[in-house]
């Protein structure tokens, strides 16, 4: 069985300067390349929408203009450069397609069966939208999941919405451990 790492929507818009800047969104760069080099197997999901996607204050939704399909907001950070990936997986790329989830619509539970990967370790951005939904559909799809805490980074729209994002994960049945945890003992490696 293997162990992948699931990169969320690391992407220029929701880094500094970006249409939804993440605060501190840049700052997972460095526990995010340690783990790839140290699991069996890296995925990355993007943010992956629409010029008219229905989430766009332009639409009447709640969110600014970002990661339009094919626009260098939607690029990835410049880190995930120094990142080897087995694949990528896009969400939120129908207009009405919420895409909080990297499983919503996406073949990426499938990807992780074909790999044989049994445990799923989980960071990226943002802790309150994607990285919520996305570990606690990889719960309900019957990996052991864990949750990477200082390589995520939360919008905060409310505040301690990136502290209540943790415990419905947890509730869902994630485990959460720090990047220095995980390297520090074998089971990262
Ligand atoms: C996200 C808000 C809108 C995320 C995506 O990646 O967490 N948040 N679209
Ligand atoms: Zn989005």
């Amino acid at each position: 069985m293997a162990k992948a790492l699931l990169i969320i929507d690391f992407q220029n818009d929701f880094t500094s300067g970006g249409a939804l800047e993440v605060p501190g969104g840049d700052e997972i760069a460095g526990p995010v390349k340690r783990l790839a080099g140290r699991l069996d197997l890296v995925f990355a999901t993007r943010d992956w929408h629409p010029p008219d996607h229905a989430s766009f204050e332009t639409e009447g939704g709640p969110w600014p203009v970002h990661c339009v399909q094919g626009t260098h907001g939607a690029d990835f950070h410049p880190a995930i450069g120094e990142v080897e990936l087995d694949a990528v997986v896009d969400v939120g790329r129908g207009r009405e397609d919420e895409g909080y989830s990297g499983f919503e619509k996406s073949d990426l539970a499938q990807i992780l069966r074909d790999g044989d990967v049994d445990e799923v370790y989980v960071c990226g951005l943002a802790t309150d939208y994607c990285v919520r939904a996305s570990a606690i559909d990889a719960c309900a799809e019957g990996f052991e999941v864990t949750v990477v805490e200082d390589a995520i980074r939360g919008v905060e729209v409310n505040e301690g919405d990136s502290e209540r994002a943790l415990g419905e994960m947890r509730q869902a049945g994630a485990r959460t451990a720090t990047s220095d945890e995980l390297l520090a003992s074998a089971e990262a490696g």
